[in-house]
């Protein structure tokens, strides 16, 4: 391939390797984004899965309410032929790709829907310390809405990923503090509809609240490398799905279940 066709240039490889993060303007077209928007609005009429003892779903209060509110399917793309085609385009998975430099393998995949009021999520990596958890997982946000300071977009911290994974091995989910990073560094992911944004399980991120009047819906969807594991997006979600049962039997939550 030669450098014109290459899906990312050696000055956008390089910013990924140094910041943890890159922006990729306008890689979906209008047509694709409004496909996308009534894809989610049709997903939101899914009252039979929005449970609160169904795991696919996640949960967000209202930042000044506090009413706890539908948030997230995560997984996904077994709900949408739309957004499966989304997370196997050629344009996303070349872009992955060229970071890696071989192929890249769908991990993990999950739409966010913030609606208005919705508090965001504290600091945090992505990389979860379980063994057969992909070192050289990446995220692409895929943004269907605009997503700015004012609706709670995803703000990332550049360079931090460099340092691998911040949090006790122990295989839980942790959040980040405010010393662990260069807070004052932070960068809010401003996109536009049809933008992506790439960045690394080490990076840190988090969101504030949607103060807007608006929805904030972005696909999250995440991948590994070919030589990480391979195609290990079905075991991937096994683990996953036990995981969460086991969190949830903590809190004494035992009828839960994924459909
Ligand atoms: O909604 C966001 O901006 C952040 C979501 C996030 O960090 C996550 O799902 O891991």
């Amino acid at each position: 391939m030669d450098s014109s066709s290459a899906p990312l240039n050696q000055g956008q490889r390089d910013r990924y390797q140094a910041d943890g993060f890159l922006v990729l303007r306008g890689l979906l077209g209008e047509s694709e984004i409004a496909e996308l928007r009534a894809e989610a609005e049709r997903l939101l009429q899914r009252t039979d899965l929005i449970d609160s003892d169904n795991i696919r779903c996640r949960w967000q209060n209202h930042a000044e309410t506090g009413e706890c509110r539908f948030d997230c399917f995560d997984p996904v793309i077994d709900l949408s032929a739309v957004c499966e085609s989304v997370a196997r385009d050629p344009r996303i998975l070349d872009a992955v790709s060229a970071l890696y430099g071989e192929p890249a393998c769908l991990f993990k995949d999950k739409l966010i829907f913030k609606p208005p009021g919705a508090l965001g999520y504290g600091m945090h990596q992505d990389y979860i310390s379980w063994d057969s958890f992909p070192t050289s997982f990446v995220t692409v946000i895929v943004a269907i809405d605009a997503a700015d300071a004012d609706n709670g977009a995803t703000e990332v911290f550049p360079g931090c990923h460099q340092q691998g994974c911040l949090s006790p091995r122990d295989g839980m989910y942790h959040e980040l503090t405010e010393d662990q990073v260069d807070v004052s560094r932070g960068v809010v992911l401003d996109l536009n509809p049809g933008d992506i944004a790439i960045f690394s399980g080490y990076t840190p991120h988090r969101s504030a609240p949607n103060r807007s009047d608006q929805w904030r819906r972005l696909l999250y969807l995440s991948y590994n490398s070919m030589s990480d594991g391979g195609e290990r997006r079905e075991q991937h979600y096994a683990e996953f799905k036990t995981w969460l049962q086991d969190r949830y039997a903590e809190y004494d939550k035992v009828n839960t279940f994924f459909r």
